[in-house]
């Protein structure tokens, strides 16, 4: 028999599952896939890449969400072995997507937009006293100088915002209202969907791109449908 699998994630934020959406996304992934496992709170300063998620299995540590799946699927089993070869480059694109263009576009408004940075203060930074208050400078400091690297923080508000808007209607379109993306069990591509419209629909930050997505009827559907399904715990988690 395995020994479980050790995650390490940060504590659970805002009634969802976590702040991060890699952290729900293999969290969640785990859920669907019903295997063991114990989620530990991460210190970040033992993350082996300087990022969350990472597990710990027998004997292996093994750090970023996708090569955690990908280790998963080969040791407990493909959640996406039923995917037809096109359902599966569709899969990619849509986590491509949310995680490589719709992430920076939150992140960047999470923690440089005051209105939304008020929420995610009293979470990592109020707990420490004055220590937190000048790692909340140093942080969000870090924050604007990789942004700025990155290309998100050049864009105006109007063309960060348009370009998160046509993820999300991208996203919703591919999904067309179903309660999973492919067939009839939830994929990868669901864990990853799941874990960022948590992110939208149900924390307090607010603005064009969340409205966007608590109007989509669809998405709101299909994102209660995997709560219900996997997290039923989650209105106790705030
Ligand atoms: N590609 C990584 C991204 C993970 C990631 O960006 N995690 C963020 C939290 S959402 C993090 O740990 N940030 C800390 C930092 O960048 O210092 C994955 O899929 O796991």
């Amino acid at each position: 028999m395995s020994e479980p699998v050790h995650l390490f994630v940060p504590p659970r934020a805002w009634g969802i599952p976590n702040p991060s959406p890699f952290c729900i996304k293999v969290e969640t992934w785990l859920r669907i896939a019903e295997v063991d496992y114990v989620a530990h709170v991460a210190n970040p300063l033992k993350a082996p890449r300087g990022k969350v998620p990472w597990i710990e299995h027998e004997g292996r540590t093994i750090a970023d969400s996708q090569a955690i799946v990908a280790y998963l699927s080969e040791r407990f089993g493909d959640l996406d072995a039923p995917l037809t070869p096109e359902q599966r480059h569709l899969s990619h694109l849509v986590r491509r997507t949310l995680e490589e263009a719709t992430y920076f576009v939150s992140y960047h408004d999470r923690w440089l937009v005051p209105s939304n940075f008020a929420h995610v203060y009293p979470v990592f930074f109020a707990p420490y006293g004055i220590g937190g208050w000048i790692a909340s400078k140093l942080v969000v400091r870090n924050v604007r100088r990789n942004l700025w690297g990155h290309g998100i923080a050049r864009y105006t508000d109007e063309e960060r915002t348009a370009a998160a808007l046509a993820d999300i209607d991208a996203v919703s379109h591919v999904l067309g209202g179903r309660p999973v993306f492919f067939g009839e069990r939830p994929t990868t591509v669901d864990a990853v969907a799941y874990a960022f419209l948590c992110q939208l629909l149900w924390t307090p930050f607010d603005g064009p791109v969340q409205q966007r997505a608590r109007n989509d009827q669809g998405l709101v559907r299909y994102a209660e449908g995997l709560r219900d399904r996997y997290w039923a715990e989650i209105p106790a988690l705030t």
